[in-house]
């Protein structure tokens, strides 16, 4: 993409309604603008991260063997009291009424939904295990929407929510997307520690907040040193239960709380092993048996020929959250550091000298076999200094910049710049071309 013809309103100042990075950054790179409280436009560049934060989510739960399908945002009140909830969620549920007076609610989030669709066609123990995901837009009216789309009141999730025969297959159910959110949250750069969680208003007694460690981030947490080893992804069988039990219980730091459930042995210190900090929940992850399936009567025909409840569990990621959480976890004073794996292109190139005619065909000669090999790239080749270039392609983070300037031309070299660290090296183009490919 040419910058000439792109819509990419980058802000030179600080927006002073921001109070943390992330939210500063995501206003200045041109990411996103606030539309309402809480509720926020994705502008071009911002929308091409979200797609690839939200492609990792899902190639992941694919490969943990769920199945993807899309429901509604908008949900019929009738519903959420089938389970007794729509009484019990108050004033963060967004109650709507259509032209017909029917009582509708934009949805903060889908066992309902998920349970009556499932109820509907699931006949025999056949039918299951299965788990079912979507990535969809929920709303809750947050009394307090802050840090841009950290707090969100619109925010973009992927809820999963499984179905299986008895508490054993859920349990294993619970593990394989334990670790399917290891690897998710890995690939994009990130260490997010398991912690046990309360279960607030989605309800169960087995629970896990994915939590990754920020000074700005919301919840006061207590993690095991170990966790601050660098992030590797984790090699599993999906489908050997006993192995994913194993390694779950190995994993678990048992002293790994968030301060509302604070259950620290009592001989663990702070300092030694034991570390404190404040995280950013990127994910939650919930065990809850029949309390969806048995009040909205989903029954089965198990094996024997009886009728069996089946248990649930349900698995959310913060989709538009982990914008913030990566930018929180990946800037300088520059600007934001995006890791390969979502940023919004993977090269910049900067011509220094748009009316130098050499650096211009050297220029677009670049962008041209770029594009061929099939590489995201955008091309600045707009009538500014050189000065403010740099600045503009630190500031939206992209991992590999490529500057073509007249003296460099004259010798048959260009700069290429590593976002990361700053290094920087004279290559060829042909070179620059080949390493860029590569990487
Ligand atoms: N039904 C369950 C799991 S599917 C559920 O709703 N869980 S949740 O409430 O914990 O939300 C899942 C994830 O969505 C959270 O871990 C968090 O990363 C993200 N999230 C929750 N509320 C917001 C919000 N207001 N703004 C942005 N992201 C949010």
């Amino acid at each position: 993409m040419r910058l000439s013809r792109h819509f990419l309103p980058v802000l030179k100042e600080s927006p002073s309604d921001a109070q943390i990075v992330s939210h500063k950054l995501m206003l200045r790179a041109g990411l996103v603008r606030q539309t309402a409280a809480g509720i926020y436009a994705w502008l071009p560049l911002g929308q091409r991260v979200l797609r690839k934060i939200a492609d990792i989510v899902r190639e992941e739960q694919d490969r943990a063997g769920a199945i993807e399908l899309l429901m509604p945002t908008l949900q019929s009140a009738d519903l959420w009291r089938e389970s007794g909830r729509y009484d019990a969620y108050g004033p963060e549920m967004l109650r709507i009424t259509d032209r017909h007076d029917r009582e509708m609610l934009y949805g903060p989030t889908n066992e309902e939904m998920i349970t009556a669709i499932f109820r509907d066609s699931a006949r025999s123990y056949r039918d299951l295990p299965r788990t079912l995901y979507h990535i969809q837009w929920k709303f809750r009216d947050e009394v307090r929407p802050r840090f841009g789309v950290m707090r969100g009141r619109e925010f973009l999730m992927k809820d999963a929510y499984s179905f299986d025969l008895d508490e054993a297959g859920a349990h294993h159910s619970y593990h394989r997307m334990f670790f399917a959110y290891l690897n998710t949250f890995a690939r994009m750069g990130l260490r997010a520690i398991p912690m046990q969680a309360d279960t607030g208003p989605i309800g169960g007694d087995l629970s896990h907040e994915f939590i990754v460690l920020a000074p700005t981030g919301e919840s006061e947490v207590f993690f095991d040193k170990q966790w601050e080893e660098p992030v590797s992804r984790y090699v599993v069988d999906y489908d050997d239960k006993d192995a994913l039990m194993e390694g779950f219980y190995n994993m678990l730091a048992p002293y790994a709380a968030t301060d509302e459930k604070r259950d620290l042995p009592k001989e663990q210190k702070i300092g030694g092993d034991l570390k404190q900090s404040r995280g950013i929940e990127v994910g939650h992850i919930f065990y809850f048996g029949e309390k969806y399936s048995k009040p909205m009567n989903l029954r089965v025909q198990g094996p024997d020929g009886s009728e069996v409840i089946p248990h649930m569990g349900s698995y959310g990621i913060g989709v538009s959250r982990l914008m913030g959480a990566i930018i929180e976890a990946s800037h300088d004073d520059n600007g934001i550091i995006w890791p390969d794996a979502v940023a919004p292109y993977k090269v910049g190139i900067i011509n220094m000298r748009i009316d130098d005619e050499a650096c211009t065909a050297a220029a677009d000669d670049l962008y041209a076999r770029l594009q061929k090999a099939g590489v995201e790239v955008l091309y600045d080749d707009r009538d500014e200094r050189g000065g403010a270039k740099f600045a503009t392609m630190d500031l939206i983070g992209i991992p590999w910049q490529i500057v073509i300037g007249p003296k460099g031309i004259a010798k048959g070299v260009v700069e290429l710049k590593r976002r990361k660290d700053g290094e920087k090296v004279e290559l060829s183009i042909e070179d620059a071309l080949a390493k860029v490919t590569e990487a």
